[in-house]
C-alpha cells in the first residue's frame, strides 16, 4: 500500500516536471489567410506537439527528466548520441520561438526603436528583409532564418533542420520555419511566396524589439 503511494507520488513528480507545450500564442485561424488553419493545426498540433511528445519519452526517468528545455538543449548539443533528445528539444524551442515571431497584428512599419537599431546594422529597414528573406528561401532542404544580435550587432543567419542558436552566444530576435510542413500545403513549392508573405503580413516586431531587451 505504501509502495503504491510512493509509486504514484513520484509520477506524479515526474509529470510535473515534464516538458509542456505551450499553448499557442492566438487561434489557429488568427494568422489566415498567410498560414491557414488547417496548416497551423498540423504544424502546432501534429509537429509541435510530437516534438514534445518524443523527448517526453526519451528523458523520462534519464538525468535530463528533471532538466528546463533550455538546459536539455545545451547538456547534449553536439553529442550523436545525444542526437534524438537534442533534435525534439531544439526543435520544441525552435517552435515555440516560431510562433512568438508571427502576430495576427504583425508586418507593416516598424517600432521607431527598432528601426534605429536596424539602421545601424543594415542600410535600410527594406534591405534587411530583403536579406532576412533571401536567407529563408535559400536555405537549402529544412531549417531556420533568424534575426540575431551578434556580439551588439543585427545579422541575419540561417539554421539546417533543428539546428539551436542557443549554444552559438548569438541572441535571437525573429524566426522564420522553412521546413516544408511550415507552408506546403498553403504554398507548395513556392517558398518565396509564403516568406514575403510572412515578412509583410505577420512578422512580430515588437517581438524582436522585446528580445533586443
Ligand atoms: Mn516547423
Amino acid at each position: 500500500m505504501n509502495m503504491a503511494t510512493t509509486s504514484n507520488s513520484s509520477e506524479a513528480l515526474r509529470a510535473a516536471s515534464s516538458i509542456v507545450l505551450p499553448p499557442l500564442p492566438y487561434a489557429e485561424n488568427a494568422l489566415e489567410p498567410v498560414i491557414t488553419a488547417k496548416t497551423l493545426s498540423f504544424h502546432y498540433g501534429k509537429h509541435h506537439k510530437a516534438y514534445v511528445d518524443n523527448l517526453n519519452k526519451l528523458i523520462t526517468g534519464t538525468d535530463y527528466s528533471d532538466l528546463s528545455l533550455e538546459e536539455i538543449i545545451k547538456g547534449t548539443a553536439g553529442q550523436p548520441e545525444k542526437a534524438a533528445i537534442f533534435n525534439n528539444a531544439a526543435q520544441i524551442w525552435n517552435h515555440t520561438f516560431y510562433w512568438n515571431s508571427l502576430s495576427p497584428k504583425g508586418g507593416g512599419e516598424l517600432p521607431a526603436a527598432l528601426k534605429q537599431k536596424f539602421e545601424a546594422s543594415f542600410d535600410s529597414v527594406d534591405a534587411l528583409k530583403k536579406e532576412l528573406a533571401a536567407a529563408a528561401v535559400s536555405q537549402f532542404g529544412s531549417g531556420w532564418a533568424w534575426l540575431v544580435l551578434d556580439e551588439g550587432k543585427l545579422k541575419v543567419v540561417k539554421t539546417a533542420n533543428a539546428e539551436n542558436l542557443l549554444i552559438t552566444g548569438k541572441k535571437p530576435l525573429l524566426t522564420i520555419d522553412v521546413w516544408e510542413h511550415a507552408y506546403y500545403l498553403d504554398y507548395q513549392n513556392r517558398r518565396p511566396d509564403y516568406v514575403n508573405a510572412v515578412l509583410d503580413k505577420l512578422m512580430n516586431w515588437e517581438f524582436a524589439l522585446q528580445n533586443v531587451g
